[in-house]
């Protein structure tokens, strides 16, 4: 299905009013403050994430899966499904595909559909945590860091394929997280692990078109328990300088051991040239992929201004490639990523409103309590009719999460999908 315009507009008319309030009274008071709100609104509004095909179905744990009715259970409905995200949002205009899951069968038919629903076609991910049906080889003991010849062969030549997948799509990217590691003391030769590994890589992004750039996401531990080869963005930055200029780190927020310093990992990252993407999601404990600013709202806010800083002062990095990687266990999916979008605009915009040049001033003074009172002075902004006018000049909806209730999206994705259907590689 995709979101009818005309009845968006009609639910979108129904706030408008109330809106209107509370967006001049926010304007008025940044305008006073010297705030360009119009710049603010033109950098949400060109503020992109992608929504990862796995994101759609709803995810399990290592103790069961109960999957949501009407979920996508092929490529086309994927996208469909991301197309209505993008639509209410106007903020999720990218698919992020992961092989071989979401292997298109007409190439033409994947790229026109993904047109007509305004999105393109993101960082590809490839898969080697997970053995396919008919390979040679098993990675149990590894994929790119295996002991094994043939089977770091294998899993090179899987993320070659799935860059020539990409490349028929219009990916210009490659992201690679490997389930590589161990799980008990004395398993592994670290050094020997890693020595094949940034081999391995190498010959991967040796093979990438030219204009193509290369992700290495790291993770401490899961779902090995005592080591990952990749384990943290000191280790990525490393593999990505032994590659070359276009090979970069890639951070996920789940990605960290608690209370690590996310922001000064985004800051030194930037510094360097070398920070290339960014997942989001949140976390208590571990990896547990929860919806983005459920638990650390004010850490992402900080991440954030960090990211801002970094975009403005930081012409050796590149352009971002932004995306969720969040997993839904008990809600609907696609509602969980409307609160992940919204969570993600709403730390962006209180980052753009950091006073940048006092906060530099009071560093330098070392006024210590004013660098806070800064900092929060933003935070503390309720942004959100920031974001409504940014979504509604583009056509999005006023209130995702509220039209999408009253439009029965879901309702009508499981009348068209039926309610047993349960998403590709899930
Ligand atoms: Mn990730």
């Amino acid at each position: 299905m995709q979101i009818n315009k005309d009845q968006l507009q009609k639910v979108n008319q129904q706030g408008r009013a109330r809106h209107d309030e509370h967006f001049d009274f926010l304007a008025n008071n940044l305008t006073r403050e010297g705030v360009d709100v119009n710049t603010i609104l033109k950098r949400l509004a060109a503020f992109q994430v992608a929504v990862p095909s796995w994101a759609l179905g709803a995810g399990g744990t290592r103790f069961g899966r109960f999957s949501f009715h009407g979920e996508p259970g092929n490529l086309e409905q994927k996208i469909g499904d991301v197309g209505i995200l993008h639509a209410l949002t106007q903020t999720a205009g990218a698919v992020s595909l992961h092989i071989p899951w979401d292997t298109p069968t007409d190439y033409a038919a994947v790229k026109e559909l993904a047109k007509a629903n305004n999105l393109v076609f993101d960082a590809i991910n490839s898969n080697t945590f997970q053995d396919q049906p008919g390979a040679k080889h098993s990675y149990k003991h590894g994929s790119l860091c295996n002991t094994d010849e043939a089977i770091r062969a294998q899993a090179v030549q899987h993320n070659l394929e799935v860059i020539g997948i990409g490349e028929k799509l219009g990916s210009k990217s490659l992201t690679v997280w490997l389930a590589d590691g161990t799980s008990f003391p004395g398993q592994r030769s670290f050094q020997q692990a890693l020595a094949q590994t940034e081999k391995s890589v190498k010959e991967i992004y040796a093979g990438m078109p030219a204009d193509w750039s290369l992700f290495i996401e790291y993770k401490p531990y899961e779902p090995n328990f005592y080591s990952t080869v990749i384990m943290d963005w000191g280790t990525s930055f490393m593999l990505a300088n032994a590659c070359g200029d276009r090979a970069f780190t890639l951070v996920d927020l789940g990605h960290h051991l608690p209370n690590s310093n996310i922001e000064q990992v985004v800051a030194t990252l930037m510094s360097k040239g070398k920070l290339g993407g960014f997942h989001f999601n949140d976390s208590k404990y571990g990896d547990d992929d929860l919806t983005v600013g459920s638990i650390k709202p004010y850490a992402l806010f900080l991440i954030f201004n960090e990211l801002v800083y970094g975009m403005a002062n930081n012409p050796q990095n590149p352009e971002l490639a932004w995306m969720i990687d969040a997993s839904h266990n008990i809600k609907d999916p696609l509602e969980d990523l409307l609160q992940s979008l919204e969570a993600i605009q709403e730390a962006h915009a209180k980052a753009l409103l950091v006073d940048q040049e006092a906060l530099k001033a009071a560093q330098l003074s070392h006024d210590v309590v004013k660098c806070q009172e800064i900092l929060q002075a933003a935070y503390r902004t309720d942004v959100r009719p920031l974001l409504q006018r940014a979504r509604i000049e583009n056509g999005g909806a006023l209130d995702p999460l509220g039209a999408y209730r009253s439009m029965g999206v879901r309702e009508a994705l499981i009348g068209e999908r039926g309610k047993h259907t349960v998403a590709t590689g899930l």
